[in-house]
């Protein structure tokens, strides 16, 4: 009798272990483009959809790349009817949403080119988050706005 009592803690304490190694949140980057920009102008902006495809809620601490000094997050607010930009600090996705990144709306703030990002070009986005520990990496496709907007219509029919 005492054994199989045994038994079945041991069985809880593991059933326990592996729900907590699988729930996970899962960074998926998808339709990444940073847009033209005069090679003079030390900005860029950088467009995508990201998805949480994992079972836990994932935030995203931080951005960096090689091609630029500084990536930031950033939100579009219209105050008093002029747009600015707000700096997201920690953006927080929960399991199963995605938050789209567009023109007009939240967007990737890239400063300080590093090098030329002609059309066709791009520069690989890395992802911090949570503790730090978990990274997500992207290649972001330099385009024009117009080649964009087709290319993602194409993409829809
Ligand atoms: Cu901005």
């Amino acid at each position: 009798m005492k054994r199989v009592r045994f038994r079945w803690a041991a069985c809880a304490v593991l059933a326990l272990g592996s729900v907590a190694a699988q729930a996970a949140g899962r960074l998926v980057v998808d339709g990444a483009w940073i847009r033209t920009a005069p090679p003079t102008v030390a900005m860029r902006a950088g467009y995508a959809t990201l998805r949480n495809a994992g079972d836990a809620p994932i935030e995203i601490r931080r951005i960096r790349s090689d091609a630029f000094g500084d990536v930031s997050l950033h939100a579009t607010v219209i105050e008093n009817g002029v747009a600015r930009m707000r700096e997201i600090e920690n953006l927080r996705i929960a399991p199963g949403e995605q938050v789209v990144l567009e023109p007009g709306g939240r967007h990737l703030m890239l400063m300080q080119p590093q090098r030329e990002l002609a059309a066709g070009a791009s520069a690989t986005l890395i992802f911090d988050l949570d503790d730090g520990a978990t990274t997500a990496t992207a290649e972001f496709v330099v385009r024009d706005a117009e080649a964009a907007k087709a290319a993602d219509e194409h993409a829809h029919h």
